[in-house]
């Protein structure tokens, strides 16, 4: 089937010749034979890790699980800071009893818009490395969930919500109550009594009982109730995104983040892209990576980054509103022809949403860019979320990055820097709007570690 968003890269110098398929086979092929070493370790390091526990098993050792979802048009880099409240959550709920975290497959995203390709029930493991996930906090796929707790039942789904009668006085404090449902409930009653909904597209999955939970404050607020209150063996939360960061940008925020490593697959084809395109490799760059993350600790400063100017442009939505803070294409190119000029750096790698017409425009008035363009066969491998990713690991290794005001998707690139070990000038920086005046640049968050 051809596919008109990707099939133009071809006679054009950002055409992408590697074959991505024979990479990833190389690839899961390791991975298999990782996850066999592996099954051994996690059962002393954590009770639960890889392996899948018979129900008897699961159940002897009163294992707890919690399931979380998030409203829907919420994106995938928003999703990904959502992961890191769960974790802390679970980290406080495993002070006093076995608790895991399951984690919610990907999919039906509002802006994984590639036509005809299959975007549901992905796993984690097609993202994130688990295994360095599992070095943070014991975590399952949901289809182990299946498996270990005796099939696709969940007892209890508490559908987060903010209070109907807003903060009273204005005065903010953190509480949680059970509440009548504000909004419609998007779970319905079927013949048996059960509740059906979404479930990540597991039409199998039912809840046993599902009732509205007013939360306001961090998400460990919500420990007491899960440890006290309730006794179900599986508790999903529903909006979980309703609920803050536990302490942003402290050590546990910085360990879950940490934690959070891509794929080998993504990130050893995001390597080929900077050998092959961008003249950009770890050895020069000062930029090698350890598969443990526990172990990276670099100096700010220590990474120099690949002879390129890395450029996150946000376009699609960033620009329907009209923002006064994302510049029009003209704008941006200005600015990465001065800071390629300031640099001293002759390639641009841009990652970016943009429309067809836009990228038209783009390759005329930037005719050096450099893309990652997947063709539809390695799209259907990567998924939209894998080339997103490759994307934001070829920035991550610039020498130099520039990205959008408040995009999550280049907040998630400046942490990856960070972890790097980037000098933060060459990371904190965004496009101004063209009449911006007060162009504030992000803030630096510095990794406690
Ligand atoms: N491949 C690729 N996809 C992009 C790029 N920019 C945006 N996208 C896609 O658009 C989605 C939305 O952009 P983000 O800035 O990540 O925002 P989000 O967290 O997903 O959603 P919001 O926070 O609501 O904006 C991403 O998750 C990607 O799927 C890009 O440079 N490259
Ligand atoms: C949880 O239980 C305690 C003690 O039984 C009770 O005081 C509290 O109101 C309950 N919390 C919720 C949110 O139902
Ligand atoms: C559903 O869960 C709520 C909250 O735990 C509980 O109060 C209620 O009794 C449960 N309903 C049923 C039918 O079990
Ligand atoms: C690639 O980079 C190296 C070292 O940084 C440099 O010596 C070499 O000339 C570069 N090659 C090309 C083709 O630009």
């Amino acid at each position: 089937m051809a596919d008109h968003r990707f099939s133009r890269g071809f006679n054009s110098p950002v055409l992408w010749l590697f074959s991505v398929q024979s990479l990833i086979k190389l690839c899961l092929s390791f991975l298999a034979l990782g996850a066999v070493v592996v099954e051994g370790q996690t059962e002393d390091t954590f009770r639960a890790g890889n392996t899948v526990f018979s129900p008897a098993v699961a159940a002897a050792r009163d294992l707890r699980y919690l399931l979380y979802d998030i409203n829907p048009p919420e994106g995938f880099n928003l999703r990904r800071d959502v992961y890191i409240r769960m974790a802390s959550l679970v980290k406080t709920l495993r002070r006093h009893s076995d608790w895991v975290l399951v984690l919610p497959p990907w999919g039906r995203l509002y802006h994984w818009q590639s036509p005809d390709i299959h975007q549901i029930r992905i796993p984690w493991g097609e993202f994130f490395s688990l295994t360095s996930l599992q070095g943070n906090v014991p975590v399952i796929e949901y289809e182990e969930f299946i498996a270990e707790s005796g099939g696709p039942f969940i007892e209890q789904v508490l559908v987060l919500q903010n209070y109907a009668e807003g903060w009273t006085d204005g005065k903010w404090e953190e509480k949680v109550d059970q509440r009548p449902c504000v909004e419609r409930l998007l779970y319905s009653k079927d013949k048996q009594g059960y509740y059906r909904g979404w479930f990540w597209g597991y039409e199998e999955t039912r809840a046993v009982n599902v009732t509205c939970l007013s939360a306001q404050g961090h998400a460990s607020i919500l420990a007491p109730l899960l440890q006290n209150n309730i006794t179900s063996t599986s508790v999903m939360l529903d909006k979980a995104e309703t609920v803050l960061h536990d302490h942003y940008a402290g050590k546990d925020y910085w360990d879950t983040r940490r934690s959070m490593v891509f794929a080998k697959h993504l990130r050893l084809l995001g390597d080929e892209f900077r050998a092959k395109y961008l003249n950009s490799t770890d050895e020069q760059d000062q930029t090698i990576y350890n598969e443990d993350w526990t172990r990276i600790k670099n100096k700010l400063g220590s990474a120099r980054g690949g002879p390129y100017l890395g450029v996150h442009l946000r376009r699609k939505d960033f620009i329907w509103g009209h923002r006064e803070d994302v510049p029009s294409l003209k704008g941006a190119v200005k600015k990465i022809r001065n800071l390629m000029k300031k640099n001293k750096l002759d390639r641009v790698f841009v990652a970016t949403d943009a429309d067809e017409e836009e990228l038209e425009e783009l390759k005329k008035i930037l005719p050096e860019i450099t893309r990652f363009e997947p063709t539809w066969e390695d799209l259907e491998l990567l998924k939209d979320g894998g080339v997103a990713i490759v994307d934001q690991w070829i920035c991550a290794h610039a020498r130099y990055f520039i990205g959008t005001s408040v995009s999550t998707f280049s907040f998630r690139i400046h942490e990856e820097r960070e972890i790097l070990g980037f000098d933060p000038k060459t990371t904190y920086n965004r496009f101004c709007g063209d009449s911006e005046k007060e162009c504030e640049q992000p803030t630096h968050w510095k990794i406690v570690y």
